[in-house]
């Protein structure tokens, strides 16, 4: 699950602007864009620029920060939409589901009417 970081993951391309992505938020410590396969509308993934494989991988005060980045964007994602609430996602290990090795926080709006895509 610690494996070492690898610097041509998918997150690591989009932060150094080598393939595109549909931003919504960025400053110096962070970036977050739409996830291309969205569970929901507006999902969103909000990842440091600091290299970091997973949760256990970050320096808190990183963490803290990347995650006062999802609380201040959650709801402004919610009010935008007209969502009714947003769950947040987080996987740690390729067992666990994650398939893209640098730290990423999905914020997935929900509607109580409209059922998650897998
Ligand atoms: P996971 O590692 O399981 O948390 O999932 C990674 C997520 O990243 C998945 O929801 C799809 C998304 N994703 C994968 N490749 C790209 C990409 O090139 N661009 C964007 N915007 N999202 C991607």
């Amino acid at each position: 699950m610690m494996s070492a970081y690898d610097p041509n993951n998918i997150f690591a391309k989009i932060l150094r602007g080598e393939i595109p992505s549909h931003k919504i938020y960025e400053d110096a410590r962070t970036l977050a864009f739409l996830d291309i396969m969205p569970r929901s509308p507006g999902h969103t993934l909000v990842v440091p620029k600091v290299e970091a494989t997973n949760l256990l991988d970050i320096a808190l005060d990183d963490l803290t920060y990347l995650m006062s980045v999802v609380r201040k964007l959650a709801p402004e994602i919610v009010a935008t939409l007209g969502a009714e609430g947003f769950m947040l996602q987080q996987f740690n290990g390729a067992g666990a589901g994650q398939t893209v090795f640098h730290l990423h926080m999905h914020i997935v709006p929900r509607w109580a009417s409209l059922p998650l895509k897998p």
